[in-house]
């Protein structure tokens, strides 16, 4: 660790060690809180502030919340042959997530197509980590879930939809895969609190306060409502987010997380859809798909777009050389947190 004016610089293996001992002191079992502490550090790796150490605190509340199960053990069923379930009987996905990857891997691979539904677990963290599981082994993939409804649809004023984010990843040959990542809330809600500690006001169109005015003022959002990015076009995918990862799989939309949580502000908690195809099976060797998309990834970068996880790529090569560097409160923060 290495302190400079109001910057901490920590190694990645001392962000792991801190996560994985704020869980393990608030009562998880090293099972669960071993990935939940790799995804944190991983949030963090790549620079994602809103769901790195940030996450720390709100984790230990949902740990904390009454219906939250530290004893949870993750139970896989092998539903059909394209299909898994895994119930995270409300502890975290993510242990549940890596107990069901293998049979949900093996099932696209035979099969082309592989859906996984988890079930009642709380969910807190970025999409992107799951899907690039995935992409590294040669899969294209998209996972979705909702969370609590804070998000206002196009054209209401009152939250009925979760921030419901959307992943996708396509391995490429070679090189870091495609993959994006995002909330179908104009931002993240975890970004929505980093501006409120910064200070910081929140651009147009993100959010309206509690009166349904439109507001810049971060804790207005927060105690009003945030908006869909794209307006109506967010508004309907994020819609069928809540039905693909709530009622298609018998789980909760963002409605009834929120109803759930019963006011503690923990975690969301609900279900998470992922989908895997195999591009060997549906592209069945007639066509060179890598050929396809890459003449695509060209015809974007050229032009001097970018492509959505390079800025991730590059932070996670930073990281990896030289650590992370956090702002001093959120290190006060973190390390005021009981450890193991
Ligand atoms: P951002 O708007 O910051 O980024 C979304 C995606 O767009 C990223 O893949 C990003 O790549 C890409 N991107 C950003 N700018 C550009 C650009 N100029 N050109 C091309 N691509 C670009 O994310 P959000 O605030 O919407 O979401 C942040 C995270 O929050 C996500 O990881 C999401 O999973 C997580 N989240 C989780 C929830 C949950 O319930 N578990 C709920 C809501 C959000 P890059 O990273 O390289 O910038
Ligand atoms: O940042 O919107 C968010 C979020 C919700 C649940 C986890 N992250």
């Amino acid at each position: 660790m290495e302190q400079s004016g109001d910057r901490v610089t920590l190694g990645l293996d001392e962000v792991f060690a801190i996560a994985k001992s704020v869980l393990v002191a608030a009562g998880l079992p090293e099972r669960q809180a071993e990935p939940v502490a790799r995804v944190i550090t991983e949030g963090q790796r790549d620079e994602c502030h809103s769901h790195g150490l940030f996450r720390l605190p709100g984790c230990v509340q949902t740990i904390n919340h009454p219906r939250f199960n530290r004893a949870a053990v993750p139970v896989v069923e092998n539903t059909t042959p394209a299909v898994t379930k895994v119930d995270a009987g409300f502890g975290y996905s993510l242990p549940a997530l890596e107990a069901a990857m293998p049979l949900f891997v093996e099932k696209a691979r035979t099969v082309g197509i592989s859906v996984l539904a988890i079930n009642n677990c709380f969910h807190f963290s970025a999409l992107w980590p799951e899907i690039e599981m995935l992409t590294a082994k040669g899969l294209v993939a998209i996972a979705m879930t909702p969370s609590h409804s804070w998000v206002a649809p196009a054209g209401g004023s009152r939250g009925a939809l979760g921030t419901n984010p959307i992943a996708f990843g396509w391995p490429r040959a070679g090189q870091d895969p495609y993959v994006f990542d995002f909330a179908t809330s104009a931002i993240a809600r975890g970004d929505i609190s980093l501006h409120k500690m910064a200070g910081k006001p929140l651009q147009p169109g993100w959010a309206i306060d509690a009166d349904g005015n439109p507001t810049t003022d971060a804790a207005a959002a927060l105690d009003g409502a945030m908006l869909t990015f794209g307006g109506h076009k967010g508004s309907a995918l994020s819609t069928m987010i809540e039905l693909l990862a709530g009622p298609l799989i018998a789980d909760m939309t963002s409605l009834e997380s929120m109803d759930f949580d019963d006011g503690v502000k923990a975690a969301p908690a609900h279900g998470e859809i992922l989908i895997a195809f195999d591009p060997a099976i549906l592209g069945g060797g007639v066509r060179d798909n890598q050929a396809s998309s890459e003449r695509l990834f060209s015809a974007i970068v050229d032009q001097g777009a970018r492509l959505p996880s390079v800025r991730r790529y590059e932070a996670r090569a930073r990281s990896l050389a030289h650590g992370v560097q956090i702002p001093r409160h959120l290190y006060d923060q973190v390390m005021s947190l009981p450890r193991a």
